[in-house]
């Protein structure tokens, strides 16, 4: 069977043999992560987590974004977005997207990353994982894009309840030049904010929050090497600066929910090119795979 006639949405397992299954219970607690980051991240709203690729998953992944930034992938049609903003004007924004794990066998098969999906069952205290979707933030080397101060479940309220978590990879050095995340401690414990402009002006946020939430918005820098990750919590406000460093800062960012989600809106595909879920129905089905079960045999 070509690549191009994979229809990976249908494939809720691995594909190929870029990254390794469990095979045992050592192999599972490798993949955890202390408790005391679960603890940073129940107070902070966002951990620092270990370093999930080596060299030649990054790589992979990496030429396989560059197919598709260049358009030799034949299937960004089939993405859930594109973000509109960059389409209108890519010299000033991030190359931001959806739904790049069904094109490419390495972006699927990250789904599925047991250094990435065991720590994501620990913080979301839950024996199975579902995916939400996958996201890709690019920018270019020298690029003033940036992404504003945001909360992420105030773009998927369609969702509920909020019982959502991303994990942040690197696919090169992420510093301050380069234009790093940045998130705020603390305030996972605030309201729900307004959806706000997410490539726009970085500072819209600030016009919305109350004296106390400015008194304390202070963002912390996640400084991290290529093949790292980090974690943050649905409500975590985070943003990040342009690029001014002469390589390019680019990110795979997964999203991940709790296997119960239910549909909020029944009215309306909850991703571009999905089934409509009716409300109250949990949201499952192709697009949303268990991406972890810890019940499940592992196979030696
Ligand atoms: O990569 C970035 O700069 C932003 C990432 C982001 O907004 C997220 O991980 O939710």
């Amino acid at each position: 069977m070509s690549t191009e006639a994979i229809d990976y949405k249908q494939v809720h397992q691995f594909v190929g043999d870029l990254f390794a299954p469990l095979k045992s219970e050592t192999d599972r607690s490798k993949c955890m992560i202390s408790q005391d980051d679960v603890a940073t991240f129940h107070e902070k709203g966002f951990v620092r987590g270990p370093r999930v690729l080596d060299d030649t998953q990054i790589e992979r992944l990496q030429a396989a974004l560059e197919e598709m930034r260049t358009g030799q992938n034949s299937r960004m049609k089939e993405l859930y977005e594109i973000d509109p903003a960059y389409l209108a004007a890519p010299e000033k924004k991030v190359f931001h997207f959806l739904g790049a794990w069904m094109i490419d066998e390495s972006f699927h098969d990250i789904l599925f990353h047991p250094k990435v999906t065991v720590p994501v069952s620990q913080l979301l205290g839950v024996d199975r994982v579902r995916m939400w979707h996958d996201q890709v933030f690019y920018k270019p080397p020298k690029h003033p894009g940036v992404v504003a101060w945001h909360q992420d479940y105030s773009y998927w309220t369609r969702s509920t309840p909020c019982r959502h978590l991303t994990c942040w990879i690197g696919l090169d050095d992420s510093t301050i030049e380069s234009g790093c995340v940045q998130f705020v401690p603390g305030s996972h414990h605030w309201d729900l904010l307004p959806k706000l402009s997410l490539l726009s002006d970085m500072e819209e946020i600030r016009t919305i929050l109350t004296p106390e939430q400015l008194e304390a918005f202070k963002p912390e820098p996640m400084i991290l090497k290529a093949g790292e990750c980090s974690f943050h919590h649905g409500l975590t406000i985070h943003g990040s600066y342009g690029n001014s460093a002469n390589h390019p800062r680019r990110a795979i960012v997964l999203n991940f929910m709790h296997p119960e989600t239910r549909s909020a809106d029944g009215t309306r595909p909850l991703l571009m090119h999905t089934p409509i879920i009716p409300e109250g129905q949990i949201i499952e089905g192709a697009h949303y795979p268990i991406v972890y079960d810890a019940h499940l045999p592992l196979r030696s």
